[in-house]
């Protein structure tokens, strides 16, 4: 049986549907702090859990006879700034619990999401090699890059089986994104719909790694399918779709919406962009375990665009 604890959040939501598709309902167990989405909370069992108390993750891993955790709790960069001593303990502590579980053999795997904000501005910017410099510049890249080193750190010494992905800015028409530096690549769908213009926190010419969340959720099932001995890199893999910046998403709309305007009005978030990479080389995660993307920006457009056209009727 598998628990999901952040089922709620933009990655949990989906990642939910997905995994009780595949496994069975009753086999997945959805967990969060509050009930906060009404879609995940009615469509299975559904628990409450605070990810910085083991005891409560321990109680639900006995309880419902837990394999598999997917850890998708977490403070996400822009929000992390904002509270970086509570981001530190949220994003540490809830791994930690995890990690020991998996030590304690209470549970066989691990799911942690990893990004590409463990890199930072000293990183080669164009397709960033999965090894290479790392000085994150955020509290939430501090917590992600030492969140890594842990997980190797627990494969390597306790033989936990925990498995990683840095991934990128993430894509979605059916979950809101929830605090982060590439929340915009969202937002803007929606607005050209809703107002046929959207100012953007990042300024024009502010490239990034991003993905539609088909593709992520995809990589997310196929790296907790593949074999062990595939698992050769015990960190996190990175892994990538597509790289744009603001104008090229707007442009790619105009396509559907003619007449949509962008315009800038950046904000703290620019640094933060600016301190990630602007393309990644993932080329050991097609390698070790089989991944390749489907969409790119041409066709997640048109499928943003038509599922968010659908839901407005
Ligand atoms: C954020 N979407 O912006 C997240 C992320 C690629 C970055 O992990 O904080």
């Amino acid at each position: 049986k598998i628990l999901i604890i952040g089922a709620c959040g933009q990655i949990g939501t989906e990642l939910t549907q997905k995994l009780r598709s595949i496994y069975g309902t009753d086999n997945v167990i959805a967990s969060d702090i509050r009930k906060l989405n009404t879609d995940v909370v009615n469509s299975g069992p559904f628990e409450v859990v605070n990810a910085l108390d083991f005891n409560q993750i321990e109680h639900l891993v006995e309880k419902h006879h837990i394999e598999e955790v997917y850890l998708m709790a977490a403070l996400l960069s822009a929000t992390a700034e904002k509270n970086p001593a509570f981001a530190w303990d949220l994003n540490m502590n809830s791994l930690f619990h995890v990690l020991n579980l998996g030590k304690a053999k209470k549970i066989r795997k691990i799911f942690w999401p990893s990004s590409i904000a463990v890199f930072g501005p000293t990183t080669p910017k164009e397709n960033t090699p999965q090894y290479t410099i790392m000085e994150p510049s955020t509290v939430y890249g501090v917590s992600k890059q030492a969140g890594e080193r842990w997980c190797e750190y627990y494969h390597n010494i306790y033989g936990v089986d925990v498995r990683s992905i840095r991934y990128p800015g993430l894509i979605s028409w059916s979950t809101p994104p929830g605090g982060g530096t590439t929340d915009y690549a969202v937002d803007i769908y929606h607005k050209a719909l809703s107002d046929k213009k959207y100012e953007c926190f990042l300024k024009e010419g502010t490239r990034m790694p991003m993905m539609y969340m088909d593709d992520a959720i995809n990589a997310t099932v196929s790296i907790m399918k593949a074999p062990a001995e595939q698992i050769k890199i015990h960190s996190s893999y990175n892994l990538a779709a597509m790289s744009f910046a603001p104008e090229e998403v707007a442009d790619e709309i105009r396509k559907h919406v003619p007449g949509f305007e962008i315009t800038y009005a950046p904000d703290f978030r620019q640094k933060i962009a600016d301190s990630w990479p602007a393309s990644i080389d993932d080329s050991r995660a097609r390698e070790d375990w089989g991944w390749s993307h489907q969409f790119d920006l041409a066709s997640m457009t048109k499928d943003m665009l038509e599922h968010l056209a659908a839901d407005l009727k």
